[in-house]
């Protein structure tokens, strides 16, 4: 089996982010939050978060702070909570969650240690039925209900909001075959049960889950490459090995899918010669693919990598 290229993988992040005329940074401009929470966690898995400029990273974060409080995904671009959460956690990468508290005129009435939490917006999102809205113009998933459960957990500050009906709007969004959807009724989708079961994990909520079933649906993703898919009848993909396998280890059905089988696959999607992880084996390589697989990896125990944590998805020592 080939072994994780860890330094063509380094120097591949390290690239992308040096190389601004690149088609992968033209693209992902207005994403740039993402890419960076992506890139540097990483850099960080790898044992590498050293090679880059901390202060230079914090202040081009703060520079996409915004007067509601809310980040956006790149200077002169409109905030989400999409990527407020990739700003939370790259300054908690670094540890640097003190940094919202400087020059800030309004204070909150959060008495824990991050008094700007109210600033960040998050709380202004949460809806009646405890939905939240991704930003101001109102759109409504469960991607959006993690987010904010995670970004006030990481920040001490969940009692900022309806938590009961924050888990009783996650639990609406529940089918029949124990999967999560989008919104009610809405088809279950891996990336969608992550954040569900992440939720659910980080508002001590598990036991409304059906492990059995939800572990059964789960395990079914792993397809005769060992990868994983997202929802029956689709091709695998390296960031399932994420999405899934962080799903299965909170409810403690991970020993129901072939690990070895599926630490192969991650691994025939990497470009050894030029670093980065792609979807599929010999597909292009991009940060989003390679940060997963390297996750994906960690979750697996892969030796060398940092341990992360399956609900905040940070290295656990962050
Ligand atoms: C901090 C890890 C972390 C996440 C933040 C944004 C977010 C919260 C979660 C996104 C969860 C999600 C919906 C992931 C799925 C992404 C994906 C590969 C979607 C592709 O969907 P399709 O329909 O692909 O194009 P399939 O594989 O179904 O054909």
């Amino acid at each position: 089996m080939a072994e994780l290229a860890v330094d063509k993988h380094v120097k591949y992040i390290l690239a992308v982010e040096k190389n601004k005329d690149s088609f992968e940074s033209v693209v992902m401009d207005h994403l740039r939050m993402n890419g960076a929470y992506w890139g540097l966690t990483a850099l960080d898995l790898l044992g590498k978060l050293d090679s880059v400029n901390v202060d230079e990273v914090i202040s081009w974060i703060l520079k996409c702070q915004h007067e509601s409080g809310g980040f956006s995904g790149n200077i002169g671009h409109d905030p989400h909570i999409l990527y407020t959460l990739s700003a939370v956690q790259v300054l908690a990468l670094f540890n640097k969650l003190d940094v919202l508290d400087i020059d800030k005129s309004i204070v909150s009435s959060c008495t824990s240690c991050f008094a700007q939490v109210s600033k960040l917006d998050i709380t202004g999102l949460q809806n009646e039925d405890g939905s939240f809205s991704g930003d101001m113009w109102g759109e409504v998933d469960t991607r959006f209900s993690y987010i904010a459960i995670c970004c006030l957990s990481i920040l001490c500050c969940l009692d900022k909001i309806n938590v009961e009906k924050a888990v009783s709007y996650i639990l609406s969004c529940k089918n029949l075959d124990g999967g999560f959807g989008c919104t009610p009724g809405g088809e279950s989708h891996a990336g969608q049960i992550f954040c569900c079961v992440g939720a659910l994990a980080l508002t001590g909520s598990l036991h409304y889950v059906d492990k059995d079933l939800l572990g059964w649906w789960l395990c079914e993703r792993q397809v005769k490459s060992g990868g994983l898919n997202g929802r029956p009848e689709k091709l695998p993909d390296v960031c399932y090995s994420w999405w899934v396998l962080s799903s299965l280890i909170m409810i403690d059905r991970v020993h129901w899918i072939d690990k070895e089988k599926l630490v192969k696959f991650i691994l025939d999607c990497q470009d050894v010669e030029n670093g980065g992880i792609s979807d599929r084996p010999d597909d292009a390589v991009d940060v989003y693919h390679t940060y997963f697989g390297v996750a994906g990896l960690s979750l697996l125990n892969y030796p060398g990598l940092k341990a992360i944590d399956p609900a905040y998805a940070l290295p656990v020592d962050v």
